[in-house]
């Protein structure tokens, strides 16, 4: 159970009178930023009080709106950007330009994740991904190593990574779990159920949001029982993992339903394939990753209004513009 000083965490209706304050009062008759329409939301968000708006991960960045995480995939296969940021200079100074552009953490993956990719030696991992993180870390800047692996996530954070982003959440390598507790660093717990090769023949649910959440508890036990801080675990409903499109939808929809696990939220929605299909052409072909990113932006409007902590972007200034844009709004609302 999450208690009233859990950063971005809800509690029980049952058991909010005690520290009531105007703040909740709105909150409770449902006008708050838990729903960025201010209307009346679901039966659940009846249910719940939101403490804080944001939460604040000891060691990260506390800017005191949505984080926005930029993405250099130092990769020859990913999606997104494939190849185009493989070559170290690249890597290095489109992370820099993403510093430029506002990202507030820039998180260095050597591993594509795309659907059907085959997993590099960790050899090449490290060698993608050491030099990138090295230089860019040195420049002062807050660098996130997106691994799955206990030996990447420690080189990386001897190189100077603050943060491990594992999307796996434990489960490729229960031994990141130990090294980032003795390490202090923050933990991106994403929900997972297979590699990438295989991946999507388990994006079967009964009830996708209920059954991800379900899923996530013994990932989060794993990682207290490792002796990772509480408050420094993120989780990540893992959008494009094992999901279908009418899965992230129904995710997105239903964020609010992911505060019953009382831990920052961080969103990867960025030129997913769920977007190339909404805005496919008429003969049904998807819109291709680049296009993605003004549709990106307007999910990162509304995930801001929702205050979740973090969104995974590769377009930063047009996340940041759109993050600036939601708390001008939120303010006006007196949130
Ligand atoms: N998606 C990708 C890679 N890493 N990490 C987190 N925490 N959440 C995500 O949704 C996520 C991730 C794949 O996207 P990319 O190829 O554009 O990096």
């Amino acid at each position: 159970m999450v208690t009233a000083t859990t950063n971005s965490a809800v509690m029980p209706i049952t058991s909010r009178r005690q520290d009531e304050t105007p703040l909740r009062r709105r909150n409770r008759s449902c006008r708050g930023y838990g729903n960025p329409y201010g209307g009346c939301g679901t039966r659940r968000e009846h249910r719940v009080i939101r403490v804080t708006p944001l939460a604040v991960v000891p060691g990260l960045p506390q800017p005191g709106r949505t984080l926005v995480v930029g993405v250099v995939n130092v990769t020859p296969d990913s999606f997104s950007d494939g190849g185009e940021w493989l070559q170290r200079d690249a890597a290095i100074n489109h992370g820099l330009e993403l510093l430029e552009e506002g990202a507030d953490i820039i998180d260095v993956g050597g591993e594509s994740t795309r659907p059907g990719a085959t997993r590099p030696e960790v050899s090449e991992e490290l060698r993608r991904v050491l030099p990138v993180i090295r230089e860019l870390a040195a420049t002062g800047a807050c660098i996130s190593i997106d691994t799955m692996r206990t030996t990447v996530a420690e080189q990386a954070i001897a190189a100077g990574a603050r943060m491990v982003n594992d999307v796996s959440g434990g489960k490729a390598d229960p031994a990141i779990l130990q090294l980032v507790a003795e390490s202090g660093v923050p933990y991106v717990c994403m929900h997972w159920r297979a590699h990438s090769d295989d991946m999507q023949s388990k994006a079967k649910y009964v009830d996708v949001v209920s059954d991800v959440i379900a899923e996530m508890r013994p990932q989060l036990d794993a990682a207290d029982r490792a002796g990772i801080a509480s408050d420094k675990v993120i989780i990540d409903p893992g959008f494009g993992f094992a999901k279908t499109g009418e899965h992230n939808w129904q995710l997105l929809s239903r964020l609010q339903e992911f505060d019953v696990l009382g831990r920052p939220l961080l969103v990867g929605v960025s030129r997913k394939t769920f977007l190339g299909q909404l805005l496919a052409d008429a003969d049904g072909s998807s819109r291709p990753p680049k296009q993605r990113d003004d549709a990106t932006t307007a999910l990162t409007t509304v995930l801001a209004l929702r205050r979740v902590w973090g969104v995974r972007v590769h377009s930063v200034r047009a996340s940041r513009d759109a993050i600036a844009v939601a708390e001008r709004l939120l303010k006006e609302r007196g949130s």
